[in-house]
């Protein structure tokens, strides 16, 4: 089962977006395992963000997600990683489809509202940056047979 970790990030939590996001989540069949309300710390989005340092938009994109608190969720399921980047939408809002999180709520690429996982190995590595492994729950869901063959 594939594991990703999702961030409403600040803009999203700010604009009351939170409870609409998380929504189409859980709508789309994905299964929570672990969520929080947090502050980022600079070390931790500096972590988080690793693979874009040194990009030009690196330190405004620390600023951003350290800036006002977040949601962070991990959420587990079959092809989750794909699943989630797809309701989630193209980086560019002015790209992404509408229907998806961005093309129907965002703009502008420095506030594009969620983050989503981009590969398997990085769901794990980011779902281990936020979370400790107590504070994921592994549970049966009723409804599992019903949305994973
Ligand atoms: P995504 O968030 O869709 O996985 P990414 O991992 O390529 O996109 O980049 C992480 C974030 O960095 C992205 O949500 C917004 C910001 N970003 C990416 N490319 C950018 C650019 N060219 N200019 C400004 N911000 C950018
Ligand atoms: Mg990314």
């Amino acid at each position: 089962m594939e594991r990703t970790l999702i961030i409403i990030k600040p803009d999203a939590v700010q604009r009351g977006l939170t409870g609409e996001i998380l929504r189409r989540f859980e709508a789309r069949g994905l299964r929570i395992i672990g969520m929080k309300f947090i502050s980022v710390s600079q070390a931790l989005a500096e972590k988080h963000y690793e693979v874009h340092k040194g990009k030009p938009f690196f330190e405004g994109l620390v600023k951003y997600i350290i800036s006002s608190p977040v949601v962070v969720i991990a959420l587990e399921g079959t092809n989750a990683i794909a699943a989630a980047r797809k309701t989630i939408g193209a980086t560019k809002p002015q790209e992404a489809e509408a229907g998806t999180i961005r093309g129907d709520f965002a703009l502008e690429i420095g506030r594009n509202l969620v983050h989503g996982s981009d590969s398997v190995e990085n769901g794990k590595i980011e779902v281990a940056n936020f979370f400790t492994e107590a504070e994921l729950v592994s549970w049966p869901r009723n409804t599992d047979p019903w949305i994973f063959e």
